[in-house]
C-alpha cells in the first residue's frame, strides 16, 4: 500500500493511547477475593465461546502490568485507557469492598502516572459481578443503577486524586444489544424486553455514577466510550430503510441522545414506554467534558420480522472484509466523526478504540494492521480539516488479548502475546506507531511561501551577469 500519514497534520498536543479491558487482559481470576463475573460463568459455559477458551489467564496483565507499563512507554503513549473489574472491588456487587482489588489499580495508576502516561479508568467493560445476575440483580433491574453508584464512589473516592479523565461505560450498546438481545455475549440473555430494562438501567447508572465522580474527583475530566458506526440500509428498500433506522436507534442513539440531551429517540422513547419515570432523564443527563467514539466499521441493517424489525445484515459483496466480519472502509469513520460532531456539538472527541484483527503465526509483518490505522487515520484527519475536533487517538488495542466469544483466535495487538509462554513481542504495526507517534510531536516548521522572500535574499542566487556563454 502506498498510503501514508503525514504525521504534520496531527493537531498540536494530540494524544495517543491504547485501550484494553479488564477481563480481557488480566487474568488472575480466583486471586486477592475477586469473584467471578458474568463473562466467567458465560466462557466456562460450554459452547459459549470458540475452542472452551476463557479470561482465567488472559495475559496475566494482573502479574505482568509493570512490563505492560514499560511497553507503553516505548511505544511513546500519552494516556492508557484500562477497566476495572467491578468483581474485584465488590465482588459480590454491593456491600463488601475487597481492599486487595483496589490495591492492584492503585499500583497500576501509580506505574502509569512514574512513567508519564496518562491513566484512563473505565468503570465498567462488560465484567458485571455474576452474584448480581444470578440474583435477577443485574442491569435488567433499576436497582442496579445504585449498586453501581455505589461502586463507582469506592472507585473514584481511592484513585481520583490520581486519576482525572474517567469513563463511565465501554460501547453500552454493544453489551446490551449483545448481551441481553441477541445472548450471544454474557449473559447470554436474548429477550427484547429484557434488553429494553437494561438500556434504561444503564442511562441511569451513567447518570448516577458521573454525580458521584464529579464530586470525588477534582478537575474530572469524564467521558464515555460508545461504539458509533453509522448504519446502512443493506438495499434500498424501504423496508430496509427503516430497519436501518432502528438499528441506527439501537446502535448509535440509545444511549449516546439521553446521557448527552437528555432525551431518548421517538423510537426508544415509544419502546422503553414507562419505563422512563419522573426525574430519570435529568439523573441520565449530567455534564460531560469529552464524548469517546469506539470505531471499527458501518454496520448494515435488513428487515425482519423480529421483535425489532430488523437484524444485521452482512456487508455489501466485494466490500473489503476483515478477519471479524467488518467491512474496512475509513470514509465511513469521516461520517461517523462528522456526524457525532453534528449531533453533540462543544463536546471535544477521543477516539477510545479503532483497530483491526489478524490470525498471522509469530514473526509475519501484520501489514494488515497497518494498512487499517493508515486508512483510518487518513480518515480521521479529514474529519478534522472539515471541522471535527478531535483531540486523541487510542488504539484497539495494546496487546493480543481474549476477544469474547472469538477466544483467542482474532488477535487485535501491535504487541504479540504468546498465550502460552505469556511472551510479548512488538510486531511490525507497533514499530510503524512508535515512528508515527515520534514524528507527530516533532517542532512543527511553518515554512513562508517562497514569494515572500525578495529575490537578493536568497543567499546561493546567482547573479544575472554570470551566466555561461
Ligand atoms: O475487543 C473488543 C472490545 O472489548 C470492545 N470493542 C471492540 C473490540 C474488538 O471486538
Amino acid at each position: 500500500m502506498s498510503e501514508t500519514v503525514d504525521a504534520a497534520r496531527f493537531p498540536e498536543g494530540f494524544i495517543w493511547g491504547a485501550s484494553t479491558a479488564s477481563y480481557q487482559i488480566e487474568g488472575a481470576v480466583d486471586e486477592d477475593g475477586r469473584a467471578p463475573s458474568i463473562w466467567d460463568t458465560f466462557s466456562h459455559t460450554p459452547g459459549k465461546v470458540e475452542r472452551g477458551e476463557t479470561g482465567d489467564t488472559a495475559c496475566d496483565h494482573y502479574h505482568r502490568y509493570a512490563q505492560d507499563v514499560g511497553l507503553m512507554k516505548t511505544l511513546g503513549l500519552d494516556a492508557y485507557r484500562f477497566s476495572i473489574a467491578w468483581p474485584r472491588i465488590i465482588p459480590e456487587g454491593t456491600g463488601e469492598v475487597n481492599e486487595p482489588g483496589l490495591d492492584f489499580y492503585d499500583r497500576l495508576t501509580d506505574s502509569l502516572l512514574e512513567a508519564g502516561i496518562e491513566p484512563w479508568p473505565c468503570l465498567y467493560h462488560w465484567d458485571l459481578p455474576d452474584a448480581l445476575h444470578m440474583a435477577g440483580k443485574g442491569w435488567e433491574d433499576r436497582a442496579c443503577a445504585d449498586a453501581f453508584a455505589d461502586y463507582a464512589n469506592t472507585v473514584t473516592a481511592r484513585l481520583g486524586d490520581r486519576a482525572k479523565t474517567w469513563l463511565t461505560f465501554n460501547e453500552p450498546n454493544v453489551f446490551s444489544i449483545f448481551g441481553y438481545l441477541i445472548g450471544y455475549h454474557a449473559p447470554g440473555v436474548s429477550d427484547h424486553e429484557t434488553f429494553l430494562d437494561a438500556v434504561h438501567t444503564v442511562n441511569l447508572a451513567h447518570g448516577k455514577a458521573c454525580q458521584v465522580i464529579r464530586s470525588n474527583v477534582p478537575n474530572a475530566r469524564i467521558g464515555l466510550a460508545p461504539n458509533m458506526q453509522p448504519v446502512r440500509p443493506a438495499t434500498p428498500t424501504i423496508a430496509d430503510r427503516e430497519a436501518a433506522r432502528i438499528l441506527d436507534s439501537y446502535w448509535n442513539r440509545a444511549f449516546a441522545e439521553p446521557m448527552v440531551h437528555g432525551r431518548y429517540d421517538p423510537i426508544m422513547t415509544k419502546r422503553l414506554g414507562d419505563r422512563i419515570k419522573p426525574g430519570d432523564m435529568e439523573t441520565i443527563r449530567q455534564p460531560l467534558d469529552w464524548f469517546g467514539v469506539n470505531y471499527y466499521s458501518p454496520l448494515y441493517a435488513k428487515a425482519a420480522r423480529n421483535s425489532t424489525g430488523m437484524k444485521m445484515a452482512d456487508p455489501p459483496l466485494g466490500a473489503d472484509i476483515s478477519l471479524m466480519g467488518w467491512h474496512a472502509d475509513p470514509p465511513s469513520f469521516t461520517d461517523a466523526l462528522l456526524d457525532v460532531s453534528k449531533r453533540y456539538p462543544g463536546l471535544p472527541i477521543y477516539i477510545t478504540e479503532n483497530g483491526t484483527a489478524d490470525a498471522l503465526p509469530a514473526g509475519e509483518r501484520d501489514q494488515n494492521r497497518i494498512d487499517y490505522y493508515t486508512g483510518h487515520l487518513n480518515a480521521l484527519l479529514n474529519a478534522v480539516d472539515k471541522g471535527a475536533d478531535v483531540r486523541g487517538y487510542l488504539i484497539w488495542s495494546l496487546m493480543d488479548n481474549f476477544e469474547w466469544a472469538l477466544g483467542y483466535r482474532t488477535r487485535f495487538g501491535v504487541i504479540r502475546c504468546d498465550f502460552d509462554t505469556l511472551e510479548r513481542t512488538p510486531k511490525a504495526s507497533h514499530d510503524w506507531l512508535q515512528a508515527l507517534i515520534a514524528q507527530s510531536r516533532e517542532p512543527r516548521v511553518e515554512e513562508p511561501p517562497v514569494s515572500e522572500f525578495p529575490a537578493s535574499d536568497i543567499p546561493d542566487a546567482a547573479p544575472a551577469d554570470s551566466e555561461p556563454d
